[in-house]
């Protein structure tokens, strides 16, 4: 495939992992209490009581981490930034020892030639914050801004691309209107004040690290496309309410069109904020895994539509649905919908998890597939330029715990060894090959490999 035509930027080949499913050392160096924390802590709420303490230790294990990357010749490291460790009452005193660590992060990335993508809210809301409301408060909004400058004003000058905030839907949809993500709240509709209020972080943010000087500023949505279980008009219908509340309501606003039909009153909107949530963004995240059935609600249904499995699909281990051409698809409805205003795209996160030690032929079927999807896409004009595997290492996967594995990496939890899987050297090869500009390798950034276990 050529690069892309036009492009004055290298393809951004990534990888991707968030502060709170790898760093660990959650009370050192005054790092304040999240959501997640104790969410963590309730019983029933993680599969098998796991909590994210330790992780992957990567607070202290981070130079071997960024080594991993290096090797891998990746151009660009998704990281996000713990809010509680900058700013642990979330809007009180700065935490300098938590500032000097993600210096130290970037520092250590430039020193090997990859750039630094770094998200500011991947889910880790301050304790205090939630107490407060979270982000059913639009207070939070503006304290996300606050954040967002501290942290700018230490970094945008080694920093290539900031993401605000991580799959919002995620937030609203598992977090405050199912529970079965911190804080842990089933409000259903009752939830939607908690989209607004993160898209107006999100605009008010993009206001702040535009006035420190960014670069490039992002957001990653989850795209989770419905496709409905049959023809039938009650089936349609509840498919374009799913697409509209879990999809287009995180994106229209964003880039300039206000909300779509959501059939609800959105009393919390405010004059003026659809004009701060539509600023200019330079890159729209697509964070995409699989598409999910979607059927007609049943009379009293909570929600306007009932999600299903999709049947005749394979699955992955966690029994995702594998349809790589949703994401060819979604990429042309993007196009297709937003037109010019849609700014060129990155695939922010794309993986997978499979019960499967280092010989992952699965991860490589599905990331070689995907990949493939993103270059139909390209080929068909989509201006596409960075794709970031989810994930570098395998990490604590929310709800799930430590039981999925995401990981190009896999991680022994009792040793902490990091063993590159068959799918990092895949990768490595897919990145040099690519010809979309991988970074060059030098020998100093060159990982062992278990040769014996690798292809
Ligand atoms: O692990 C998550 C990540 O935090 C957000 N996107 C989806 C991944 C896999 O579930």
């Amino acid at each position: 495939m050529a690069p892309v035509p036009g492009s004055k930027t290298a393809f951004q080949w990534g990888v991707a992992t968030a502060a709170f499913q790898i760093e660990g050392a959650t009370a050192e160096d005054g790092r304040g209490v999240s959501i997640w924390d104790t969410f963590c802590r309730e019983p029933g709420r993680i599969r098998d009581g796991h909590n994210a303490d330790v992780a992957c230790d990567h607070y202290h294990r981070w130079p071997g981490d960024l080594d991993l990357i290096a090797g891998l010749g990746a151009r660009a490291y998704r990281f996000s930034i713990a809010w509680p460790r900058v700013r642990p009452d979330g809007g009180g005193a700065v935490n300098a020892a938590g500032l000097d660590f993600y210096d130290r992060l970037v520092d250590g990335l430039a020193e090997r030639g990859v750039s630094a993508v770094p998200t500011l809210y991947h889910w880790d809301l301050p304790q205090p914050l939630e107490d407060a409301g979270g982000w059913l408060n639009r207070d939070t909004a503006a304290r996300f801004a606050e954040y967002a400058a501290i942290v700018a004003d230490r970094l945008a000058d080694r920093v290539e691309m900031w993401i605000t905030l991580n799959e919002p839907m995620v937030v609203m949809a598992y977090g405050y209107a199912f529970g079965v993500h911190a804080p842990g709240r089933a409000l259903m509709l009752g939830a939607l004040p908690t989209a607004h209020h993160q898209l107006l972080g999100h605009g008010l943010a993009v206001a702040a690290l535009r006035a420190a000087g960014a670069r490039k500023i992002a957001i990653a949505n989850n795209h989770t496309p419905g496709r409905a279980l049959s023809g039938a008009p009650g089936d349609v219908a509840a498919t374009e309410a799913f697409d509209d509340l879990l999809t287009w309501q995180f994106i229209d606003p964003i880039l300039g069109g206000g909300y779509p039909d959501l059939g609800v009153e959105l009393p919390h909107v405010r004059d003026g904020d659809l004009e701060t949530i539509g600023a200019p963004i330079d890159v729209l995240g697509v964070n995409y895994y699989n598409p999910v059935g979607v059927a007609a609600p049943a009379d009293g249904d909570p929600l306007p539509f009932r999600m299903t499995e999709l049947s005749g699909v394979p699955v992955t281990g966690m029994g995702w649905p594998v349809v790589p051409d949703a994401l060819r698809g979604l990429l042309l409805a993007l196009r297709e919908r937003y037109g010019d205003r849609l700014p060129p795209i990155q695939i922010t996160e794309s993986g997978c998890s499979y019960d499967e030690a280092l010989d992952d032929r699965h991860r490589i079927d599905y990331l070689s597939d995907h990949v493939g999807a993103v270059r139909a896409a390209m080929d068909d004009g989509v201006d596409v330029r960075g794709y970031y595997v989810w994930s570098l290492l395998d990490n604590f996967e929310w709800a799930e715990g430590y039981h999925p594995r995401f990981g190009l990496v896999h991680v022994d939890y009792e040793t902490q060894r990091r063993t590159p899987r068959a799918s990092y050297a895949w990768y490595r090869e897919l990145i040099r090959d690519s010809g979309l500009g991988g970074q060059p390798r030098t020998p100093s950034q060159g990982v062992p490999l278990d040769e014996g276990l690798l292809p």
